[in-house]
């Protein structure tokens, strides 16, 4: 029997994160330990969608089940898990989450340094069509003014620009649990999870995004509604020159899961405003601001309804949304070329 080579050189999540940590001798450890909290939120939260269809876990919250009584929905478990995994590590200060109205400050950690965005489970209204859905997650260093007991932290001091992340990614509820990571100025990094093991392997080190690929990512039932530069870019796709083949449309409506393949195969994956959302659709602090930092740290681009780096852009309030293109940095350059003939 051919004796299976077992692989000693397996980079796990918490290995990647020990070897990142000692590149900076000045680290007190805090982001370390920030980070295995946020890997505890994730394995908790694929737990948790692995079981959702047998144990009656889909569905969105406020839906009861048939004895009336209302039931913990997925939806609202991944936000309590994030929250008292965030709260538990004592180095989060202040965290933003796509299901909580308000910002939540973790007073009992007075010293946190850290402020963390988050969607618990994007896409959530997919899950009962087995689509694949997401954590997408962003990690601030808040400026030394805010901490410290003296100080009083509020919630606009998490409003800042994606420039300010420390770290970004997202983590993919699919057949396994697939991690993307990447660390301000670094590269992108993919784990996937080893249900056997409990362990994030690394399998995909250092995502490089194809700078280019004919594959466009768009809700068409929206097209009544998108500005005449939007028509006008999507048409150049779709009606290329002589000679040359029309893109592929490729749409899940899970932000995650368009976004992975976006980074695995290259393309633009677009959610432009309109005038049905005249701000844009998706939120600048938990999903557009994490999905350009690893889009641009993977070669790629990220950018605005006008063309603004989306890593620039100020939120004026923690769920202010944008639109958003982003992916292929020959397929971005399309989107602004086609903007600007439109503003001569
Ligand atoms: P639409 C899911 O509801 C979500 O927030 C993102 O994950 C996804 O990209 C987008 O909305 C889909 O929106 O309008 O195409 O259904």
């Amino acid at each position: 029997v051919q004796q299976e080579k077992v692989n000693t050189d397996i980079v796990t999540l918490t290995r990647f994160l020990t070897e990142e940590q000692a590149k900076h001798p000045e680290a007190t450890g805090d982001f370390t330990l920030l980070c295995h909290a946020l890997q505890f939120a994730f394995k908790s939260i694929a737990y948790y969608i692995r079981r959702a269809t047998l144990i009656n876990l889909t569905g969105l919250a406020g839906s009861s089940n048939t004895t009336g009584d209302d039931q913990k929905k997925l939806d609202v478990i991944g936000n309590d898990v994030f929250v008292s995994a965030m709260r538990g590590s004592g180095k989060c200060r202040i965290l933003v989450s796509e299901e909580e109205e308000d910002a939540i400050l973790f007073n009992e950690s007075p010293n946190a340094r850290y402020g963390v965005v988050c969607d618990p489970i994007d896409g959530s209204s997919n899950l009962d069509a087995g689509v694949s859905v997401g954590t997408i997650f962003g990690v601030f260093k808040l400026p030394g003014s805010v901490l410290g007991p003296e100080n009083t932290i509020s919630p606009n001091d998490i409003l800042l620009p994606g420039t300010e992340l420390v770290a970004s990614g997202f983590t993919m509820y699919g057949a396994s649990a697939q991690l993307v990571i990447t660390m301000r100025g670094g590269s992108v990094n993919g784990f996937t999870m080893d249900n056997a093991l409990g362990e994030f392997i690394l399998t995909h080190p250092d995502m490089r995004l194809p700078s280019k690929r004919a594959i466009y990512s768009v809700n068409e039932g929206n097209t009544m509604y998108w500005d005449e530069w939007v028509k006008a870019y999507l048409d150049k796709l779709k009606f290329p020159p002589e000679g040359e083949k029309p893109y592929s449309s490729r749409y899940i409506g899970s932000m995650v899961a368009d976004a992975y393949r976006t980074l695995l195969y290259g393309g633009i994956f677009a959610y432009p405003s309109d005038k049905k959302s005249p701000k844009g659709k998706l939120r600048i602090l938990y999903e557009c601001a994490p999905m350009a930092m690893v889009f641009e740290n993977a070669g790629g681009l990220a950018v605005d309804s006008r063309m603004e780096r989306l890593l620039s852009v100020v939120p004026a309030h923690i769920h202010d949304r944008s639109g958003v293109f982003l992916g292929s940095k020959d397929e971005v350059q399309k989107v602004i070329d086609t903007y600007n003939e439109f503003q001569k």
